[in-house]
C-alpha cells in the first residue's frame, strides 16, 4: 500500500505535496518522493524514511515549480531499496515522472515485452518503473510533439489493455500537464478535488479524500473505475472512462483499516463503514451467544476504536479504553554483537490495570492477520487480571495473500490459513472468537447511503476480482517472497514488523 498525490498548483506546489504526503503518510512510512516541473527542468528528492525526515529545507527550496506530484511508500519484503522509492522518471517522450498505488499481477510479461518489443529499459525490481514504461510507450506511439489530452487518454486506454492488477496511478508530463488514473477495477482508491486561489483554480489528485480536506482542497469526486483525469498546466481539467468493460470492485480492506477513518472512498465515509461493523458485530454476538456474560468491551488502539464502540452500544456494555499505545516509538538499533530484537508489543501498549481485574472483557481489534500481536495482547489482558478474555475481529478470518498492493504475510504465516474459527481462538489464547461474517463486512461498507455491490474481498475468500491470479501465480509470489525475506537482514524485518503492526 502507498499514497499518492499530484498538484497543478498557481504558485509553488512544494509545501502542498509535503504537507499532503504527511497527511497520506499512514499509508507507507517507507520512503517519500516529491518531484515537481519548472520551467522544463524537473526537480527530484526520493529517499527512505518519513516525509519528515526525507525532506529538509535544502530539499525543499529546489523543488520548485508549480505542478508536481508526489509519494509514499508501504515496506514490502523485498523492496527496501532507495532506488526504488518514487516517482520514477524516464526521459523519453517528454519526461515523465509517476508514481503508483497498487500492484501488476502480470510485470513479468510486460518486463519482457518492454525489453523485447518497445527497446525500453527498467533498473529496478518494481513494477512501478514497469507501468512508467509501458504509459510511455503507449504515449511515444501516438508519435506527436505536442501530447493532446486525446493522446493521454490513449496512452491510458493503452495501459488498461496491457497492465493487469490494481493500480492507482498519478504521472507528471513535463511542460504539459499531470494525469490520474485508475485500474478498471478500481482496486485502490483515488480522488481529485480543486481549491480556488487568488491566483486561480489549482486541482490535487490523491489516494485519500482526506488529503484534499487538510489542505483546503473541495472533492469533485473518486475516479470511476479505468477512468482518467488529466490536468493541464495552464488548468485545464478533463475526464475520460479509458477502459473497455469498467467494474467497480474497490478492496474492502481499506476500510478495515488501511484509509484513514476521516476519508471518503467511492462515497463511502470509512468512519461510518467501521461503525456499521462494530453494529453487524454486535448483532453476530447476541445471536450466537444470547447469554454472553462480557462486562467490558475494550479496543486495541487505534483503528478498532471505532467498531469497539458501536459494539459495545449495541451491545449495551460499557466501553473503556483499557490500552494505551504510545506514540513515540524509537529505532531499534543494532549494537556490535547483538541481533536487534523484535520490538514485543509491550512496549507499544499498556495495560490500564483496573478496567480489566476480574472482569470478563471483550477485546476488539480491526483484523487478525499473523495472531502474533493479539496473542501477546490477550496475555497482557489476562496479567492484567481479566476473568475471561473474548475477542472480536471487525473484519472476517484473513486467509488468503493480497497481490493488489497490499503487503500481507504469505499464506501459510496467516494465522486463519487452513484454520477453523475455533483453531484460531486457540492458537491466540482467547476464551472464545467472534469473526465478522463476510456479507455482514460487504453490508458495513457497501449498504449505507452509496451502495457498493462488489468488492475485492481476496483476503478473505481467495477470488481475484482481475481473474488472472491462479495457483501458478500464488506460488510464484510466495516463492519470491520467500526468497526475499531470507535475503532481509533480521534487523530489517524487526523494523518492518514494527510498521506493520
Ligand atoms: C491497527 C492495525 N491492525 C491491528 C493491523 C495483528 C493484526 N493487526 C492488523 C491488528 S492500527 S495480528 O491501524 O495500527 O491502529 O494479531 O494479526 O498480528
Amino acid at each position: 500500500m502507498c499514497g499518492i498525490v499530484g498538484i497543478v498548483g498557481k504558485s509553488n506546489v512544494n509545501q502542498s505535496l509535503y504537507d499532503a504526503l504527511t497527511v497520506l503518510q499512514h499509508r507507507g512510512q517507507d520512503a517519500a518522493g516529491i518531484v515537481t516541473s519548472h520551467g522544463g527542468r524537473l526537480f527530484l528528492r526520493k529517499d527512505n524514511g518519513l516525509v519528515r525526515d526525507v525532506f529538509q529545507q535544502r530539499h525543499m527550496q529546489r523543488l520548485v515549480g508549480q505542478v508536481g506530484i508526489g509519494h509514499v511508500r508501504y515496506p514490502t519484503a523485498g523492496s527496501s531499496s532507495s532506488a526504488e522509492a518514487q516517482p520514477f522518471y524516464v526521459n523519453s517522450p517528454y519526461g515523465i515522472t509517476l508514481a503508483h498505488n497498487g500492484n501488476l499481477t502480470n510485470v513479468e510479461q510486460l518486463s519482457r515485452e518492454i525489453y523485447e518489443s518497445d527497446l525500453r529499459h527498467v533498473n529496478t525490481n518494481s513494477d512501478s518503473e514497469v507501468l512508467l514504461n509501458v504509459f510511455a510507450h503507449e504515449l511515444a506511439v501516438r508519435g506527436k510533439l505536442q501530447p493532446t489530452e486525446e493522446d493521454v487518454f490513449a496512452a491510458v486506454a493503452g495501459v488498461h489493455a496491457r497492465c493487469k492488477g490494481g493500480y492507482a496511478v498519478v504521472a507528471m508530463i513535463t511542460g504539459y500537464g499531470v494525469v490520474g488514473f485508475r485500474d478498471p477495477y478500481a482496486i485502490r482508491p483515488i480522488v481529485f478535488g480543486h481549491r480556488h486561489t487568488d491566483e486561480g483554480v489549482e486541482y490535487m489528485i490523491a489516494s485519500e479524500s482526506v488529503a484534499l480536506d487538510v489542505l483546503g482542497f473541495t472533492l469533485i469526486r473518486d475516479l470511476a473505475p479505468g477512468e482518467a483525469v488529466y490536468i493541464t498546466e495552464d488548468g485545464n481539467l478533463h475526464t475520460r472512462q479509458c477502459a473497455a468493460n469498467p467494474q467497480l470492485s474497490p478492496c474492502i480492506f481499506e476500510h478495515v483499516y488501511l484509509a484513514r477513518p476521516d476519508s471518503l472512498m467511492d462515497g463511502v465515509s470509512v468512519y461510518k463503514a467501521r461503525l456499521r461493523m462494530g453494529e453487524k458485530l454486535a448483532e453476530k454476538i447476541l445471536r450466537e451467544r444470547p447469554d454472553h456474560d462480557i462486562d467490558v468491551v475494550i479496543p486495541i488502539p487505534d483503528t478498532s476504536r471505532t467498531s469497539a464502540l458501536e459494539l459495545a452500544n449495541h451491545l449495551g456494555v460499557k466501553f473503556r479504553e483499557g490500552f494505551v499505545k504510545n506514540r513515540y516509538i524509537g529505532r531499534t538499533f543494532i549494537m556490535p554483537g547483538q541481533a536487534a530484537r523484535k520490538k514485543s508489543v509491550r512496549q507499544k501498549l499498556n495495560a490500564i490495570e483496573l478496567e480489566f481485574r476480574g472482569k470478563n472483557v471483550m477485546l476488539v481489534d480491526d483484523s487478525i492477520v499473523r495472531g502474533t500481536t493479539c496473542k501477546q495482547i490477550i496475555q497482557m489482558a489476562r496479567e492484567a487480571g481479566a476473568k475471561n478474555v473474548y475477542f472480536c475481529s471487525a473484519a472476517p478470518a484473513v486467509r488468503y495473500p493480497n497481490v493488489y498492493g497490499i503487503d500481507m504475510p504469505s499464506p501459510h504465516e496467516l494465522i486463519a490459513h487452513g484454520r477453523s474459527t475455533e483453531q484460531v481462538a486457540e492458537l491466540i489464547g482467547a476464551d472464545w472468537l467472534i469473526y465478522q461474517d463476510l456479507p455482514d463486512l460487504i453490508d458495513a461498507v457497501g449498504g449505507g447511503k452509496v451502495k457498493i455491490e462488489h468488492f475485492d474481498c481476496a483476503v478473505f475468500d481467495g477470488q481475484y476480482v482481475t481473474g488472472d491470479v491462479n495457483e501458478v501465480y500464488l506460488n510464484k509470489i510466495e516463492q519470491a517472497r520467500n526468497d526475499a525475506s531470507k535475503a532481509t537482514a533480521e534487523a530489517v524485518s524487526a523494523i518492518i514488523d514494527l510498521h506493520n503492526d
